[in-house]
């Protein structure tokens, strides 16, 4: 239902854009495919595209200007941040043109007193957050890719990440959007107000749309103050059961302070130590692991409490050992225990991703059962002739997030038919959500009745068609 590129479309965004550096044309050279790669493959190599004209517009003006001639002329575009999104929604099905934003990275504004910021969309997590440091504010959004992946990407995806439990989702943290619609409209709604119940609050669609009805080119975002104490403990666990007693224990006793609460189940851990070969911060070894981290404004005050958390769970038998870091670096190498784990699950040659909201009471439970699953199915073991090396569980836990990953050693129908639909069924059940901070794109597009009704997606689905009527934008995903 696509038009095919032509020459003269290539032409008119070549004139839009000005520079050669801002687009990459495999339509008209052949010269260009290797460049290609980056913007074709997702971050996990699952999902490939074969797009063959790559736009970095550097204006919004410019973002416009395009999406206007591609709705004209029925063009299909996927937007693209730092493409490290999870469920293959930043990269094309077949050769819808890429449109990447990294070349839109500038700060905005920022008030000092407020803490509110503007930016451009493509500016960078980390290089925003560095930037913030420096005025000793703190981007109210961190997780693992935050080198790679950029602001409008994590408005786009709605990303929760690692200090959600502090912060808050960014339905409620972005307070203004300037977003382009397929029809080159600019929706100016940059608001830099805490406060604004002047009609429909449209901007939240955006957050979360997965680039399906615009794309979002600025962000105004309120940012707290950054804490000048930060303290990680990472201690070990007998069994899930104890993680979430000493959840409610850290709730009860850092309270104010408590700045992220995260679960890593032994495997996880075993599987970043094979593949860093760091060795492990703990002596033992345990079934499962937690990192909390509090931020606050007494060093000396939040360290004392976080040790006396430790030690009285511990001396309640919760928690069976632990570590507090002594320093930054010390922070740093604990947090990468967590960090890692997304990075090493991949390294036996894939893997299965379920990112799931369950109740907490269920969260580990998912993890048991798909590693039932797939063992009963004689699916899972230690040699070649097995795909699934291992079944693992990690996240959120303070978010009541879990990410179930079957790491394979390569793509297999069989396991794919043993965990789809199953694993969602398994989740309708319990109530929980088959996409709790990734989205859907390609990956959970079918699955997406699992966790919403009939009537929710008829809803989305009108949303969709008001906004995007010749349906460009980002096809073939989210519903
Ligand atoms: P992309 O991957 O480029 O795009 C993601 C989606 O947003 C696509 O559908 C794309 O079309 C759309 N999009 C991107 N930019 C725009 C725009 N300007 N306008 C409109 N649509 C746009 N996610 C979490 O929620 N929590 C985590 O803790 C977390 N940790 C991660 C750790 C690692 C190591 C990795 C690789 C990923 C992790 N992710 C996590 C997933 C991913 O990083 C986030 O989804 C991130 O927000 C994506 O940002 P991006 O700029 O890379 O977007
Ligand atoms: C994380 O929390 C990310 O580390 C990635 O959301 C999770 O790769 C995953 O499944
Ligand atoms: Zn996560």
């Amino acid at each position: 239902r696509f038009a095919q590129l032509t020459e003269e479309h290539v032409a008119y965004f070549r004139d839009v854009l000005g520079k050669d550096h801002a687009l990459i044309d495999g339509v008209t050279s052949n010269a260009v495919e290797d460049d290609l790669e980056a913007f074709n493959a997702d971050w996990t190599r699952k999902y490939r595209g074969h797009c063959k004209l790559v736009l970095k517009p550097g204006t919004t003006l410019e973002v416009s200007q395009i999406l206007k001639y591609c709705n004209d002329n029925h063009l299909a575009v996927v937007p693209q941040g730092g493409n490290t999104g999870l469920v293959g929604g930043s990269v094309p099905v077949f050769d819808e043109i890429v449109m990447n934003m990294a070349r839109m990275n500038q700060i905005r504004s920022f008030d000092d007193v407020s803490g509110i910021l503007v930016a451009d969309s493509g500016a960078i997590l980390e290089v925003v957050d560095n930037w913030l440091a420096e005025k000793g504010y703190i981007f109210p959004l961190d997780l693992g890719a935050k080198g790679t992946c950029q602001i409008g990407g994590n408005v786009s995806t709605n990303a929760g990440g690692l200090r959600l439990l502090r912060y808050g989702s960014l339905h409620g943290s972005v307070l203004g959007l300037e977003a382009v619609l397929p029809d080159g409209t600019i929706v100016d709604d940059l608001s830099k107000l805490r406060k604004n119940n002047t009609g429909y609050d449209l901007k939240q669609l955006f957050i979360g749309a997965e680039g399906t009805i615009g794309v979002v080119t600025g962000v105004s975002i309120i940012c707290p103050q950054r804490s000048p104490a930060v303290n990680v403990a990472f201690f070990g666990l007998d069994s899930y059961e104890k993680a979430q007693l000493a959840f409610k224990e850290a709730k009860g006793r850092l309270g104010e302070i408590l700045s992220a609460f995260e679960m890593m189940d032994g495997i996880s851990i075993d599987f970043v130590h094979k593949v860093t070969g760091n060795r492990k911060p703990l002596e033992a070894d345990h079934p499962f692991y937690c990192l909390v981290e509090t931020s606050g404004s007494n060093a000396d005050h939040d360290g004392e409490k976080l040790e006396a958390f430790l030690e009285d769970v511990m001396g309640q038998e919760i928690v069976s050992d632990g570590v507090v870091a002594q320093d930054d670096t010390q922070i740093q190498t604990l947090w990468k225990w967590r960090e890692g784990v997304p990075e090493v699950v991949g390294h036996w040659g894939g893997v299965y991703k379920y990112d799931v909201s369950i109740p907490l009471a269920d969260l580990y439970t998912i993890v048991e059962d798909t590693k039932a699953k797939v063992q009963e199915a004689g699916l899972m073991g230690d040699t070649d002739e097995y795909p699934v090396v291992d079944v693992i569980g990690y996240g959120h836990m303070g978010d009541a997030n879990v990410h179930l990953n079957v790491a394979v050693r390569r793509y297999d129908k069989r396991v794919e038919e043993v965990l789809e639909p199953w694993v969602y069924e398994w989740i309708e059940k319990r109530e929980g959500s088959i996409s709790a901070e990734h989205g859907l794109g390609l990956a959970k597009k079918k699955y997406i009745g699992y966790s919403r009704s009939p009537t929710m997606v008829g809803l989305m689905k009108h949303i969709k068609d008001h906004y995007d009527p010749n349906g460009i934008m980002n096809p073939y995903k989210y519903i």
